[in-house]
């Protein structure tokens, strides 16, 4: 009774192992395949949300520019060479207002060692200086501004990410750029 006992374990055992294995290769075989389903729309769903986050940080760009042009009345700096959210231009909106409040907050992680304010992209992947945010101001006071590549804008300021390539130098590397006067 013993003995039998013990052989229909070992049987069991076998047998129990085999399946574990098939088993195993099947669970493998579908967790690839949903994770081959699932990067892809990842992916997508992250790059939604670097647009959506760039989106929100041109336009308050923009305004917080803004805000400072009402304040001073005058850009009271060379706004003509302004090209980009460098050190300098986030200074200069970290500055209290008259009400003592900053035109613009930033967070240390949006910003890079230098002090540059960089967009999403920047930040997640690619840590290329490309990716700081362009911005121009309408330095002659004719409510246009010459935006880089993509020429004049009926604004007083225009700011810009250039997107997941980095580039805003062609129509096709324009396209993934996020601007705030769209
Ligand atoms: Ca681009």
């Amino acid at each position: 009774m013993k003995h039998r006992l013990a052989q229909g374990m070992a049987g069991w055992r076998r047998r129990r192992a085999a399946f574990t294995l098939v088993e195993m290769l099947v669970v493998i075989a579908i967790i690839m395949l949903l994770m081959g389903l699932l990067l892809p729309v990842l992916g997508r769903v992250k790059e939604q949300a670097r647009k959506v986050r760039a989106r929100s940080e041109v336009r308050q760009i923009e305004l917080a520019w803004k805000a400072y042009l009402q304040d001073h009345r005058k850009w009271d700096f060379a706004a003509g060479s302004v090209m980009q959210m460098g050190p300098a231009e986030v200074t200069r909106l970290r500055g209290q207002n008259t009400k003592g409040i900053a035109y613009m907050e930033f967070e240390a992680a949006s910003l890079n060692p230098a002090g540059a304010f960089v967009d999403p992209w920047y930040r997640d992947e690619t840590r290329t200086p490309n990716n700081i945010y362009q911005v121009r101001l309408d330095d002659n006071f004719d409510n246009v501004v010459v935006a880089g590549p993509y020429g004049p804008v009926m604004r007083a300021v225009a700011a810009w990410s250039r997107g997941a390539d980095g580039l805003d130098n062609t129509p096709a590397t324009q396209r993934d750029d996020v601007r705030s006067w769209d």
